[in-house]
């Protein structure tokens, strides 16, 4: 079965950002000018518990209607401050999604100060268990873990540089973008990491994958490294299923020397 990378797992009618209000927040009051505003419903228990922390004072709770169900499917978290001028300033700090409406919590989003996303955490295939971990840095992805064969611990962790697509004269830099840098997997389910991926960034500031390096005797160090087509080859066997990946990779190495370890 295939599952959507998480950033495609919801089309969020709420996102992020301050709500400024004319005094104390009021519970019913859930978006700005620029946000979406999805019905507030009672509060309507969840299967499992909130993870939002909802204990710290000042901190508001809601339950919205994203799905126009009738029945709440995402839990809101605000937390306010005031400013200067007396304004109580409120930003979205977490949410949690019903992503398939059956009750359970399954996607938590951690918000910055500045609203930016800092984190996110979902269950894919819904049995209760995340199978993916996200963080963010100033807002761009800085790493994913993924338990793509949701065996219950992660197999697949991807490592993002910060690569500006496009500087201005004076240096500053309005478009940023993550791209991948290093990908690792653990290809057999021992817990251990056995793939290495390395990718540097292209003229487009695009990545490139330049080599991957195999862990062949289970010892946790490179046994095999191919590069270019060969290390193309040996990312697709990698994604492929559990059994036919378990194959050694049949293309030519680029080199045979063994390299004692892989920089992380
Ligand atoms: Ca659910
Ligand atoms: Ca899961
Ligand atoms: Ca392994």
């Amino acid at each position: 079965m295939n599952f959507a990378r998480p950033l495609a797992l919801v089309v969020l009618a709420v996102t992020s950002g301050a709500i400024s209000l004319g005094g104390c927040g009021s519970s019913n009051t859930t978006g700005g000018d620029n946000l979406a505003k999805p019905k507030v419903v009672s509060k309507e228990g969840f299967k499992n518990a909130i993870r939002c922390d909802t204990s710290k004072e000042g901190n508001e709770v809601s339950y919205h209607d994203l799905s126009g169900r009738g029945r709440a499917d995402m839990v809101q978290v605000t937390g306010y401050t005031k400013t200067k001028s007396g304004v109580a300033e409120g930003h979205v700090i977490c949410l949690e999604i019903d992503t398939n409406h059956d009750g359970v919590l399954d996607l938590i989003r951690l918000f910055d100060d500045q609203g930016r996303l800092a984190s996110e955490e979902a269950d894919r295939n819904y049995d209760g268990k995340s199978d993916v971990w996200i963080t963010y840095e100033d807002g761009l992805i800085a790493k994913a873990v993924f338990d793509d064969q949701f065996r219950g611990q992660p197999d697949e962790w991807e490592y993002f540089r910060t690569v500006c697509m496009k500087a201005q004269s004076d240096g500053a830099c309005p478009d940023k973008r993550s791209m991948l840098k290093r990908a690792e997997r653990d290809r057999d389910g021992d817990g251990k990491v056995d793939t290495w991926e390395f990718y540097v960034t292209d003229a487009n500031g695009l990545p490139k994958l330049e080599r991957i390096g195999i862990d062949t005797n289970g010892d946790g160090k490179v046994d095999q490294w191919y590069r270019d087509e060969a290390a193309a080859a040996v990312k697709a066997a990698s994604q492929a299923p559990a059994a036919s990946a378990s194959a050694a990779p049949s293309s030519t190495p680029s080199s045979k020397k063994k390299e004692a370890g892989v920089k992380t």
